[in-house]
Parts: C-alpha cells; structure tokens; sequence
C-alpha cells in the first residue's frame, strides 16, 4: 500500500491539473510541489466529478521538479484517513499523462479520487 505517488516533472515546463472522484465519501487530492504552494482538491461523488483543476509552470532549473500527491478520504470532513494510491505515467510523442488513482477501501474499485498532471516535453527535457 501507498499514500503518496511522487511525480516527476521538466522545469520551465506548463502543466495542467484535474481532480474527479467516483465516491460517496469526500475525496481530498493534495499535490505539494517541491517549491511553491500546495493545491489541494477537496469534494466526492460519482461518475467522475470534477473536484478541481488547476494549472502551474513549474521553476527554471535542471534535472526534475517533483510533485507530490497525497489523497485522503474523509466520512465527516474533518478526520482523513490516507487513501491506497497507485500511479502510472505515459507519453504519446512530446505529450506526457500521469494519473494517479486512489482506493478509500469502501469496495476496492480504485476510482475513488483520481489525479491526472498533463505536460508537453520539449528541448532535450527526459520524462523519467
Ligand atoms: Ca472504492
């Protein structure tokens, strides 16, 4: 089991950020970047509620920025429990998806809150 999935991403590099959830119980997606602001999507319901988006640019620099995402679920809003994350990263020619999906433990579906970083790669920039 896993609470946390650490995305790796290009510097200089704009990236796009969605939160759905399929559950009853709230859903909290927290991406803490290594320098910067957390974002923090909070919400539930099914069939793929948009909780939130958000974009960012991540820092000039060399090597990757990391990210990472934490989800949590909640039965009253204020106790969260770590949700069971998986993740996975693709790239399809110079465009990179990272989804992250988690699982509250209700049915074992892991669609419960669901995390999706989108990127362009450019220049000589390595997804890892
Ligand atoms: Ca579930």
């Amino acid at each position: 089991m896993s609470d946390t999935a650490t995305i790796y991403l290009p510097f200089a590099t704009d990236v796009v950020v969605k939160g759905f959830t399929n559950a009853g119980l709230m859903q909290r997606i927290t991406l803490a970047p290594e320098t910067g602001s957390p974002i923090v999507f909070v919400g539930s319901g099914e069939q793929n509620t948009l909780i939130g988006r958000a974009n960012f640019t991540t820092p000039a620099g060399t090597g990757d920025f990391t990210v990472v995402v934490t989800i949590e679920n909640s039965q009253d809003g204020n106790s969260w429990s770590p949700s069971d994350i998986y993740v996975g990263v693709c790239a399809v020619r110079s465009y990179n998806l990272a989804v992250v999906v988690s699982e509250d433990m209700v049915d074992e579906d892991y669609n419960d809150a669901i995390c999706m970083l989108s990127w362009p790669q450019s220049g000589d920039q390595k997804r890892k």
